[in-house]
């Protein structure tokens, strides 16, 4: 992202959020959230569409938030947020995203107490102040109390998707900095964690070039500030997004080692030691030695670290010490989900419910970026209001849209499909009819996060007619926990009905998380791995989800969409789930 287009993005989010907090303007704060979204996917600065006077070809961008726009490049400010500023208490705004924390919730504490900071608001919650207000009770506050405890955790860590983009800038840079040999991300980044402390990186060069190289890692360009500096390491605070990075460089003899060691994790890395020791050799980030002699045996790659400890080359993803090392002994470490093998697509939402694109272009960019088989356009249902969900009628016609363009293409190419929602009492938001005349069905909960969903979700499965559920766990990392429920009951009532789990790879979702992709892959339940986009760049966070699979250790058998569909169709109808009824066709 250009650092204008980043700074516009965040600008049309503050709008949003200002919107949200007003009140009864929903719909505002989706578009300009809307126009937000887009502008972070840009991929031309800005300016490129003011000058090509083409600023309404940007998803999301209407009139008004074109003329936001060009006012922000002429005079750096928006009118409309100065004045939102003067109506609403900004400074809560950023509270707002966290569960609890709703624009009525802020209002009353803001009214009632005159607090206009975050820190004022955490402040009044935890001295009991809150407490005294009506509508304040003790459940509400120990929700708040603990949402702001999940919180914290994005506050101290960074989102995978961040610290990819973070640190796939600053390997770019290194990589074609004069003298570097090898770059490689390492540490919880490389294990492709769902959230990240800092950035590690590691680097080979000659002994002559590395000062040239922590001048440069330590330089004005990338650090804000740098918090140590040596001959062979440097930590900085980097200048885009404040976040910790790590840089340490080692010999090229040691490189494969020094991988392992600052790869990780910490408890992989112990029982390598420990293996290590049994078989009389020790192993550090310089290389394998023998323990008589201390003689250097391995280390300039790490597939010749693993294979002198007789182990199989383990992926970085799945260095947890849950069992790797073991198979890896065994020869037995399987064949790891690829990007490349994936099929389709199976969530995402076009413009007639929550998403900025026609199907027609969402189609055209599928086409033009991805090597797919089939997508399946989701939209939402009726009861997610907010989201623009769609009635029967709508549905029918939009399934009529898809069948016009499949025609047109010659191919059955775009499946039909809903996120149909979940009820409270676990029955659908559309009848069983639609529903089976539909190709893809995902029903997904989108109200009542802190009520136990076992039964929901479990009612949920045994619809015939369901082939998924939706981020199941419901949770948004650092904002909102998972809902309360047995996971063990679900996953068994999926295997017992052949409903697939999704892996949603949204940023903050990430949803199912690995433990419960290893779990739902012991009970032989199939997992869905989709990106629920809501624009077109959102369709590339799928290889967030697969790494959300490589950590669980699952492949090409246990993920629906890297399945042909005919061989999607097959399973389901095994499973005694409709499949469609060709509606495409
Ligand atoms: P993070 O940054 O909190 O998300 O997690 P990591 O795993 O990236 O941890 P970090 O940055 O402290 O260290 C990077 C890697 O270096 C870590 O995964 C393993 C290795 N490492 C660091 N400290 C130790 C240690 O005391 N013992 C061992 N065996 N390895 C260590
Ligand atoms: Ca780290
Ligand atoms: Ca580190
Ligand atoms: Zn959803």
């Amino acid at each position: 992202m250009t650092p204008t287009n980043e700074k516009l993005s965040g600008l049309l989010h503050m709008i949003a959020g200002m919107y949200r907090l007003k009140e009864n303007n929903a719909f505002r704060a989706i578009a300009y959230q809307n126009a937000s979204n887009s502008i972070a996917g840009l991929p031309e600065d800005i300016s490129y569409y003011v000058k090509t006077d083409s600023l309404d070809q940007i998803p999301g961008v209407g009139k008004s938030i074109g003329e936001d726009i060009r006012e922000f490049l002429g005079k750096g400010k928006v009118k409309r947020l100065e004045v939102l500023k003067c109506e609403v208490p900004s400074g809560l705004v950023e509270l707002m995203d966290i569960s609890g924390f709703g624009p009525k919730s802020l209002n009353t504490i803001h009214r009632k107490l005159k607090l206009e900071t975050r820190e004022e608001v955490i402040g009044a919650l935890q001295d009991g102040s809150i407490a005294g207000i009506k509508g304040f009770g003790p459940k509400k506050v120990e929700n708040m109390l603990r949402a702001l405890k999940v919180h914290k955790t994005i506050e101290d860590r960074m989102l995978l998707w961040d610290a990819m983009n973070m640190g796939n800038q600053l390997l770019e840079k290194l990589r074609s900095f004069p003298g570097v040999k090898n770059a490689e991300l390492a540490g919880s980044l490389r294990r492709r964690k769902e959230t990240v402390g800092d950035i590690d990186i590691l680097v080979t060069c000659q002994p002559h070039d590395r000062s040239a190289i922590v001048r440069f890692f330590t330089s004005r360009t990338l650090a804000s500030k740098v918090l140590a500096k040596g001959e062979t390491r440097a930590s900085i605070i980097l200048k885009s997004g404040k976040r910790q990075a790590d840089l340490r460089i080692v010999n090229e003899k040691e490189w494969g080692s020094a991988l392992v060691y600052f790869t990780g994790s910490k408890t992989h890395n112990i029982h390598l030691r420990s293996i290590a020791r049994d078989r009389g050799m020790k192993i550090s980030e310089y290389g394998v030695f023998s323990i008589k002699g201390d003689k250097w045996l391995a280390g300039r790659t790490e597939e010749e670290v693993y294979g002198k400890l007789k182990m199989d080359w383990i992926p970085p993803e799945m260095r947890e010490d849950r069992g790797e090392i073991e198979l890896a002994m065994h020869h037995r470490v399987p064949k790891l989900i690829e990007v490349s093998d994936l099929q389709g697509d199976l969530q995402m939402h076009s413009k007639w419910s929550d998403g900025v694109q026609s199907i027609s272009d969402i189609n055209q960019y599928i086409i033009s970026h991805f090597q797919y088989n089939y997508f399946a356009v989701t939209d939402h249902s009726l009861s997610s209001r907010i989201a623009g969900g769609l009635k029967a009628a709508e549905f029918r016609k939009q399934i009529l849209e898809i069948r016009e363009l499949n025609r047109s293409n010659k191919s059955r190419f775009i499946k039909t499909g809903v996120e149909v929602d979940i009820l409270q009492d676990g029955l659908l938001d559309l009848d069983d009819q639609l529903l089976a005349d539909m190709d893809w069905v995902t029903a997904s909960i989108h109200a009542g996060f802190t009520k136990d969903a076992t039964e929901r979700l479990i009612r949920a499965t045994r619809n015939p007619n369901v082939h998924c559920i939706g981020h199941p766990m419901g949770r948004l990392i650092g904002k909102r926990a998972p809902y309360p429920a047995d996971w063990d009951a679900v996953i068994k009532s999926c295997r017992v009905t052949g409903t697939a789990l999704e892996i949603n790879a949204q940023p903050e979702r990430m949803d199912i998380s690995d433990e419960l992709a290893i779990k739902a892959k012991e009970a032989g339940v199939k997992v869905v791995i989709s990106t629920d986009a809501h624009q077109p760049a959102q369709l590339h966070f799928m290889q967030l989800g697969v790494s959300v699979a490589r950590r669980a250790g699952l492949t090409k058998e246990d993920i629906v969409n890297a399945w042909s569909w005919p061989e999607v169709q097959r399973y389901f109808r095994r499973a005694g789930k409709h499949s469609g009824i060709s509606s495409t066709g």
